[in-house]
């Protein structure tokens, strides 16, 4: 048994420059550390994120409050617990905000302190941090899922859809999928230019050009997939996070146009989407409580494509078994900071598993230097990890993460099925 010593927090910041925090776990006369990431469209079933909202020498942004908790309220609570019991130590967590969504102290400090004990655990029994989650051996390692183009709340372009993503299928290794990507990323940037547009970036690393046609964006990846010496649809297939949250007003969305249309109508430019691009996924195409349109969807697609829970289900379980009664979806996207611990995350990523989901693990558009997530991605044996484009170091980072993995896997490293 390993004790905890100590817990302490501090205040650091996000890709976007925004205060978050970071917890710090002692033990053994060992310590390690986390960040937790932050999101700009964030569903309303999603844990607390505790920010100090009055104080206007932060913009109301600082999370001094919940640093505070830290080293106070949850530093005494954690002291001398087992850091090799992370459960037990996540549901003490759970148990002193006492909350539903985690109001009290906010999922940030929570989860911040759940993945600093986990990485302290795998620390002091001198296993890598992938090895320590639900699988043990033959890992498969995750396809990444690469946001090329950025909109919606993630851009200024006034594109519609959020995320313009490439997933590179037919690469047989990480690196192989990598370099995939690199190409396509290259060719995308050339083509942009040509068009005399700007190749800046936006909050996931993806080019952010103005243009405000989904469409245009869907032909602008084709064209450099294409040009790349891909197939698209079999090399590399597109995939979409629409985010439909933020483009819903009175079961009315305004998803492919400006002008609000019915989710039937809404559905049927989805299928002409999918055909004419062979797009293969497609996170969030309806808002997170129209459930209706989901089974729709999901009915009139019939199994064709990957139909992916991001907001719908927060990574909480409860909403998922709603979700998989109701036919909502084929895939989970996972979001620590969405349901605030480690543990509760393990346990839906278990259940959308054991239901046939494809689990997809994801970054959010505020991240930092942390890189758990890919470890987690691995040790879950989750097809697919979300984790922006092929640049800004901290989006980079999983993606360097995972190739280490890879690298000490050896011949044993196989890819996960899609
Ligand atoms: C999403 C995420 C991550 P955010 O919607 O899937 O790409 O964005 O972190 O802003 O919620
Ligand atoms: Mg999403």
């Amino acid at each position: 048994m390993s004790k905890i010593t100590k817990v302490i927090a501090r205040q650091v910041y996000d890709s976007r420059g925004n205060p978050t925090i970071e917890a710090e776990v002692f033990a053994n006369n060992m310590k390690a550390r986390a960040i937790c990431p932050s999101g700009a469209s964030i569903g309303s079933h999603e844990a607390f994120e505790k920010r100090d909202i009055s104080n206007k020498k932060y913009l109301g942004k600082s999370v001094l409050k919940a640093v505070k908790l830290v080293n106070t309220k949850i530093s005494k609570k954690l002291k001398n617990q087992n850091i090799h019991n992370q459960e037990k130590i996540d549901y003490i967590l759970i148990k002193l905000d006492g909350t539903k969504q985690k109001k009290k102290f906010g999922a940030n400090s929570l989860l911040a302190v759940s993945m600093a004990v986990k990485k302290l655990s795998a620390r002091i029994k001198k296993i890598p941090l992938y090895k320590t989650f639900l699988i043990k051996k033959n890992f498969k390692l995750p396809y990444p899922l690469m946001n090329v183009i950025n909109g919606g709340a993630h851009s200024n372009n006034g594109l519609r859809m959020q995320e313009f993503m490439i997933r590179p299928d037919k690469a047989k290794s990480v690196a192989e999928a990598i370099r995939m990507c690199f190409l396509v990323i290259n060719n995308l940037k050339a083509l942009i230019k040509k068009r005399g547009e700007s190749t800046s970036v936006g909050d996931e690393g993806g080019f952010s050009p103005m243009i405000n046609k989904n469409e245009d964006a869907l032909k602008l990846i084709v064209k450099s997939i294409e040009n790349s010496g891909f197939k698209n649809g079999k090399d590399i297939s597109i995939c979409l996070d629409v985010a439909a949250n933020e483009l819903f007003k009175k079961n009315k969305y305004s998803i492919h146009t400006k002008k609000f249309t019915s989710a039937q109508k809404t559905i049927n430019e989805y299928k002409k989407l999918i055909n004419k691009f062979k797009i293969k996924s497609i996170e969030d195409p309806f808002a997170e409580n129209d459930w209706t349109s989901w089974n729709k969807f999901m009915k009139e697609i019939n199994k064709k494509i990957q139909i992916v829970g991001d907001d719908l289900y927060a990574t909480n379980l409860q909403r998922l078994k709603v979700g998989f009664l109701n036919q909502s979806s084929n895939a989970i996207l996972i979001k620590l900071n969405q349901i605030g611990t480690v543990t509760e995350t393990i346990e839906v990523i278990k259940f959308a598993q054991n239901i046939g989901f494809k689990t997809i693990i994801s970054h959010r558009s505020g991240e930092s230097e942390d890189t758990f997530i890919a470890d987690l991605s691995v040790g879950t044996n989750s097809n697919q990890i979300k984790s922006g484009s092929l640049c800004r170091s901290e989006r980079v980072a999983k993606y360097n993460q995972i190739l280490r993995i890879e690298e000490s896997l050896g011949k044993k490293a196989k890819m996960s099925k899609l």
